[in-house]
């Protein structure tokens, strides 16, 4: 009787054994397929050599499509004639050497998901701002801007964002350094009335919704570009001023720079 009693354990814990063995094989397997898709995810983002020209209508963003897309005729052209773009304009270029596939979204609202869909595969971003309009009122530049580095991954794959403070020509144009000091004070407080939305909502939806507009930086610090994981970097720019003076050149380095 003692004697089947053992044999019984002895089977059981075999079984034990053999089931706690084949769950972690299948955790396993799990873990790894998550693995490779995070890395196919960023892998595929590297490998399209993307350039997404994002900002609000009106920003200058086709003007500088055109400029980055035609050189040679932007040496000698002064802002490019456009109109106000109804769908995404894509096209391979040179720019510094660098081979890149070149993205000017529409910044009208309802082309969102367009954009989004081309931040989800983007290797860098020029972020548009027109400076003449950010020194009467930054908020609108705020909330697309706080959209555009909350979205598609841009975080999780630390893609380079560049942010063009165009329109120097015209002399009511805020500076670099202003335009940039408004918009860090101004998605800080975004993030305040953001938050405070989620929390009003309650716990269940906060935990969805906090995951899809992704927190920027710290809890209980202020706003900084700093403590973000994409590199963001400030310029100034004028598509009307030409390659050189209209800061052109500088533009083309830093693409050239970010796909490397
Ligand atoms: N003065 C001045 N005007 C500019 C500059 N860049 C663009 N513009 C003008 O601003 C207007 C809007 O430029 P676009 O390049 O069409 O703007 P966009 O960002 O593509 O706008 P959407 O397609 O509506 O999203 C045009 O009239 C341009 O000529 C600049 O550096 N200086
Ligand atoms: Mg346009």
């Amino acid at each position: 009787m003692g004697g089947g009693g053992g044999v019984l354990a002895a089977l059981a814990s075999v079984l034990v054994l053999a089931l706690a063995g084949l769950a972690g094989w299948f955790l396993l397997q799990r873990h790894s397929a998550a693995i490779q898709q995070t890395n196919l995810g960023a892998a595929a983002a590297r490998k399209s050599r993307a350039v997404v020209i994002a900002g609000r209508m009106g920003a200058g963003k086709t003007a500088l499509w055109c400029h980055l897309r035609f050189p040679e005729t932007s040496a000698t052209q002064a802002v490019p004639r456009t109109q106000t773009s109804m769908a995404v304009n894509a096209s391979e270029a040179r720019v510094a050497g660098a081979r890149v596939h070149l993205v000017d979204v529409p910044g009208h609202q309802k082309y969102r998901a367009d954009r989004d869909a081309q931040l989800a595969a983007a290797s860098a971003v020029v972020f548009v701002v027109d400076s003449v309009d950010a020194a009467r009122d930054v908020r609108p530049a705020a909330e697309a801007l706080y959209d555009v580095l909350a979205s598609g991954g841009l975080q999780d794959r630390e893609c380079p964002v560049l942010v063009l403070c165009n329109k120097q020509d015209d002399s009511r144009a805020a500076s670099n350094e202003r335009v940039r000091a408004a918009l860090e004070a101004e998605i800080d407080t975004l993030r305040a009335s953001r938050q405070q939305a989620l929390d009003s909502l309650g716990a269940a939806a906060h935990d969805d919704a906090d995951r899809a507009s992704d927190f920027l930086g710290f809890e209980g610090k202020a706003f900084s570009f700093e403590d973000l994981a994409t590199p963001v970097q400030f310029n100034e720019a004028s598509m009307a001023l030409g390659r050189s003076a209209g800061g052109l050149e500088m533009v083309e380095q830093w693409i050239a720079d970010a796909l490397q």
